[in-house]
């Protein structure tokens, strides 16, 4: 069974965090509009949708991905980088704790979960304002055992690593590489976005799927070319929130007895 957890997007999204971006307005009723229409793209996956309620006072809170990283055998639940978000933690936990043994981040580590780049036994972490050294130590304590090996990477001009790298399977990266080094990726195949497109290295693998945003056609038709089925949503009015597709999403598989 696949499993999608999302968010609805909150009443105050017009509040959220902002690192590279001015602000400007956020129609509530348009992002809540793409948001389902990227749950109903999951849906048609295969994805079951498990729809946490609206959080009034948590503006980022759609943003599920932040909060934690889930692995097959192990969920960890970070501690956000933005002071802001850290109360968005206990009902992510609560969704989590059925299908999952669950580990924390503690002080004085920071983590977002996006962040956190998976790729087979390969987990890369990005260092930067959201995600410290003393963090991915403590990652890195909690799946050691599992056989993952983790990395430390250096990141430039983005919010987080995924703004810079996606995986689209289990060999294979999408990399803007003026935010990245390509050289990390030297066992990967690497597909770069197009220079014209650099918000577009966020996709999201969902299954042998690729969900891209719709404002990156180029980048779309480089994946597809790679070989991979591309299917695109309009993220337009998050992006003004600096959320993209990975974000609005916590995908896990639970095998079913
Ligand atoms: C924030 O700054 O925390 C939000 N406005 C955007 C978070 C986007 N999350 C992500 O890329 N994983």
């Amino acid at each position: 069974m696949h499993i999608a957890i999302t968010r609805e997007v909150s009443q105050s999204i017009g509040d959220c965090e902002l690192t590279h971006l001015e602000r400007t307005p956020i129609n509530h009723n348009t992002a809540r509009d793409q948001h389902a229409a990227y749950e109903a793209v999951l849906t048609s996956l295969g994805y079951q949708i498990e729809r946490l309620p609206t959080e009034p006072n948590m503006p980022d809170s759609v943003f599920v991905e932040d909060v934690a990283v889930v692995l097959d055998e192990v969920a960890i639940i970070t501690r956000p980088g933005a002071l802001s978000r850290r109360d968005e933690r206990p009902s992510i936990e609560s969704a989590l704790r059925p299908y999952r043994e669950l580990e924390h981040i503690t002080s004085t580590g920071i983590l977002d979960g996006g962040d956190v780049l998976i790729v087979g036994r390969d987990i890369w972490i990005g260092v930067s304002s959201r995600s410290n050294v003393d963090a991915i130590g403590q990652f890195r304590s909690h799946v050691d055992y599992h056989g993952y090996q983790v990395h430390s990477v250096q990141i430039r001009d983005c919010l987080h690593l995924k703004s810079a790298v996606t995986a689209l399977d289990d060999t294979t990266v999408l990399v803007n590489p003026a935010r990245v080094n390509l050289s990390n990726f030297k066992n990967q195949r690497c597909i770069q976005v197009d220079p014209s497109e650099p918000e577009a290295a966020n996709a999201l693998r969902a299954g042998r799927t690729i969900v891209a945003a719709s404002a990156f056609p180029r980048t779309a038709a480089l994946i597809e070319a790679a070989g991979f089925a591309v299917v695109t949503v309009d993220a337009s009015e998050l992006a003004k929130a600096e959320g993209a597709l990975t974000c609005c999403s916590l995908l896990f598989d639970v095998s079913v007895a």
